[in-house]
C-alpha cells in the first residue's frame, strides 16, 4: 500500500490497519450483498418455490448466536488493534529528542533542544524516536506530516505531542490540516530526514547561540522567576522554600493540586504552570505567582520548560498527553 511513502515503522502498521478494515468492510459488504441478490433471485416472483418458502421459515438461535458473536468479536479486534496503535502513538520512548513546534498564521516555527531554529522546515536523524512538543501562538491549527501517517490538532496555549521514528531518508511535506485563515493553503513545509552523521553536521551547521536550556535558564533570571523559585544554580538558599516551590526536581515529579487532583509534573504541566500557576494543596507560600499569559511567547515557553526539564536530570522527556 503506497500511493504515499511510507517513513516511518508507524506509517507501515496505519496502513495494515486501515488495509485490514478495507477488507474486513469489503468481506462484509460482498456477503450481505451476495445474500441479497441470491435471495432476490431465488425468491423472485412467478417462480414456484414453494418447498424452499416453506423451509425458509425455521429459526435456528444456535446460528443468530453465533454471526452475531461472530461480529462482535470480529469487529471488537478491530478496536483493540486501533486503540493499541493510539496508544503506542502517544507514549513516546524516554530517549526521544525533544523538538518544540509553534503555529502561528501562517507558518511553522520550530525550535530544537540545542537552541537553532527554523520555520517551516523541520530536521530529523533517521532511526532516533523524535518527540515534537507543539502548540499555537493564535489559532487552532493542525500538524501533520502524511508520510508519517502522524497528525495532530495543535492548541492555543497548552501543548500537545506526537513522537515518531522515521525510518527512511528523504524530504517529506508538512501541512497544516486545521483550516486557520486566509493563508491557511501556504501553511506548508518540510520534513527532512537526514543519516544520523549528516543530522549531526546539520545541526553544527545551524547558527545557535546556546541551547534551548541555556535559553530558558537565561529567561528564567530575566523575567524574575529566579527571584522567588529556587532552581539549583540562582537561589540554593534552602530558606527560599517559603517563598515559592523550588524548581529543582519538579519535572516528573507528582503534584497535588488544590482540588485534590495529583499530576505528574509533565512539559505540559510546566508550560501551563508558567502561564497561570495552579495552586496546590494545603500550599501557603509569602509570594504570589503573577500570570505570565500574554508576557511570555510560546517561544519563550518553550525555554522555560527545556531549562526547568534540566533540573530533573535524572528523568527522561516525559511521558506525554
Ligand atoms: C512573585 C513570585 C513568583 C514569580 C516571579 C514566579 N513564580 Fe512561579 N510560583 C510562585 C508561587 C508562590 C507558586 C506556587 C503557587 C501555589 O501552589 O499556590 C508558583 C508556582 C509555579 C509553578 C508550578 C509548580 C508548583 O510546584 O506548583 C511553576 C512551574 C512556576 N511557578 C514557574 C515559574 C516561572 C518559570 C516563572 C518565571 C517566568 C515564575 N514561576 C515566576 C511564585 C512565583
Ligand atoms: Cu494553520
Amino acid at each position: 500500500m503506497s500511493w504515499l511513502p511510507e517513513a516511518s515503522a508507524h506509517a507501515a502498521r496505519i496502513d495494515l490497519l486501515l488495509a485490514g478494515l478495507t477488507i474486513i468492510s469489503l468481506a462484509v459488504l460482498g456477503l450481505v450483498f451476495g445474500l441479497m441478490v441470491l435471495n432476490v433471485i431465488r425468491f423472485r416472483a412467478g417462480r414456484t418455490t414453494a418447498v424452499a418458502r416453506a423451509a425458509a421459515g425455521h429459526k435456528n438461535w444456535w446460528f443468530e448466536i453465533a454471526w452475531t458473536a461472530a461480529t462482535l468479536v470480529i469487529f471488537f479486534g478491530l478496536f483493540l488493534w486501533a486503540t493499541q496503535l493510539y496508544v503506542v502513538g502517544f507514549r513516546p520512548p524516554a530517549d526521544a529528542i525533544q523538538i518544540y513546534v509553534t503555529g502561528k498564521q501562517w507558518m511553522w516555527k520550530i525550535q530544537y533542544p540545542g537552541g537553532q531554529r527554523e520555520i517551516n522546515a523541520l530536521h530529523v536523524p533517521a532511526g532516533r524516536p523524535v518527540r515534537l512538543l507543539m502548540t499555537s501562538e493564535d489559532v487552532i491549527h493542525d500538524f501533520s506530516v502524511p508520510a508519517l501517517r502522524i497528525k495532530h490538532d495543535v492548541l492555543p496555549g497548552r501543548y500537545q505531542s506526537l513522537w515518531f521514528t522515521a525510518t527512511r531518508t528523504g524530504s517529506f511535506r508538512l501541512y497544516c490540516t486545521q483550516f486557520c485563515g486566509v493563508g491557511h493553503s501556504r501553511m506548508t513545509g518540510t520534513l527532512t530526514v537526514l543519516e544520523a552523521a549528516d543530522y549531526a553536521d546539520w545541526l553544527n551547521n545551524v547558527p545557535a547561540s546556546g541551547s534551548l536550556a541555556m535559553a530558558g535558564e537565561a529567561l528564567f533570571i530575566r523575567s524574575g522567576c529566579s527571584g522567588c523559585h529556587a532552581s539549583s544554580r540562582y537561589a540554593p538558599d534552602a530558606a527560599d522554600a517559603s517563598r515559592a516551590p523550588s524548581m529543582v526536581g519538579l519535572y516528573g515529579s507528582r503534584v497535588v493540586l488544590a482540588d485534590g487532583h495529583a499530576i505528574v509534573a509533565d512539559a505540559a504541566f510546566l508550560h501551563d504552570a508558567i502561564l497561570d500557576s495552579p495552586r496546590r494543596q494545603g500550599a501557603s507560600f509569602a509570594t504570589e505567582m503573577p500570570s505570565f499569559r500574554g508576557v511570555l511567547g510560546e517561544e519563550d515557553l518553550a525555554a522555560l520548560v527545556a531549562y526547568l526539564q534540566t533540573l530533573s536530570p535524572a528523568l527522561p522527556p516525559d511521558t506525554g498527553n
